[in-house]
């Protein structure tokens, strides 16, 4: 039972999309991440279990290999592709929430980041607990933040980042969005993340999972 979830954390970390993919060379013809995931929850995992125990872990084994320079940028492109093709089959079970929307959240990737993997499973997560997402992308700088803002007052603002260098442009958005409204409530997330860095840029709430993410947003219907 729990071989189809090894297989599906080494096709995400190869970056097997699905069974037509040339790539990579040696899994050629094999099943890939899409039909794997399929298999999955045609099995009878959950969704949940996938995505943590397959989909997640594969990420962070391409990531272990970047790090110690026994991988580059073009194989997390291919991870991320084959991350993508499994993530079409979960989404559906977490976009599968309530239908009465509880309140609006504004999400983008901070400026200069480009990824937006954890950001879209965020999104995906939000609105299956019953929100109305507005997903601003990837590299959004603060004028995006602000614009949306505008359209969607009372909206509460989620950032991600993954990059060292980037978690710092947090700061610069939440004072902005701070100063244009003083209530505007802002969460942000991201690996490289932290409760101590979240307090240092006056955000008011982080997580490092979705799940936090909307016990705290519900949390916020039921004392208003
Ligand atoms: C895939 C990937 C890429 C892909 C991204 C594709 C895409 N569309 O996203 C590509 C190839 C483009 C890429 C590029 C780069 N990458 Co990269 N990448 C990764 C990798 C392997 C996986 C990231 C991922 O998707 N993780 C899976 C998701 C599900 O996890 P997550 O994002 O953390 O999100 C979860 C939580 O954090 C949380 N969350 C996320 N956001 C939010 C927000 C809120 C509000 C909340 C509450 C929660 C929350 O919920 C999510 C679900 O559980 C990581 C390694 C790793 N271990 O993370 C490196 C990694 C992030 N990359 C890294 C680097 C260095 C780069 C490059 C600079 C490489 C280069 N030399 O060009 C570039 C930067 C490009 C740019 N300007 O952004 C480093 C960062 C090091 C650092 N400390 O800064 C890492 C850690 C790799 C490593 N081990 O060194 N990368």
């Amino acid at each position: 039972m729990e071989d189809i979830l090894e297989k599906l954390t080494i096709a995400v970390k190869r970056g097997k999309a699905d069974k037509n993919s040339p790539y990579p060379p040696d899994m050629k013809g094999q099943e890939g991440a899409d039909e794997l995931t399929a298999e999955a929850l045609k099995m009878g995992f959950t969704a949940e279990e996938v995505l943590q125990k397959a989909l997640v872990k594969g990420m962070h084994l391409i990531g272990e290999d970047f790090s110690a320079g026994k991988a580059f940028v073009p194989e997390m492109l291919m991870a991320a592709k084959a991350m993508k093709a499994a993530m079409k089959h979960i989404e559906p079970f977490f976009k599968s929430g309530s239908v009465k929307q509880k309140g609006t959240v504004i999400l983008g990737t901070v400026q200069g980041d480009l990824h937006d993997i954890g950001k879209n499973l965020l999104g995906m997560m939000v609105e299956g607990a019953g929100w109305k997402v507005v997903d601003l992308g990837a590299d959004t700088p603060f004028e995006k933040f602000k614009g949306a803002l505008e359209e969607h007052p009372g909206a509460i603002v989620g950032m991600s980042a993954l990059l060292t260098t980037t978690m710092v442009n947090m700061k610069g958005i939440t004072e902005k969005i701070k100063a244009m409204n003083p209530d505007t409530i802002v969460m942000v997330g991201g690996a490289p993340l932290s409760q101590e860095f979240c307090d240092q840029i006056g955000a008011d709430f982080y997580s490092p999972d979705p799940q936090g993410a909307t016990e705290f947003l519900d949390g916020l219907v039921q004392s208003s």
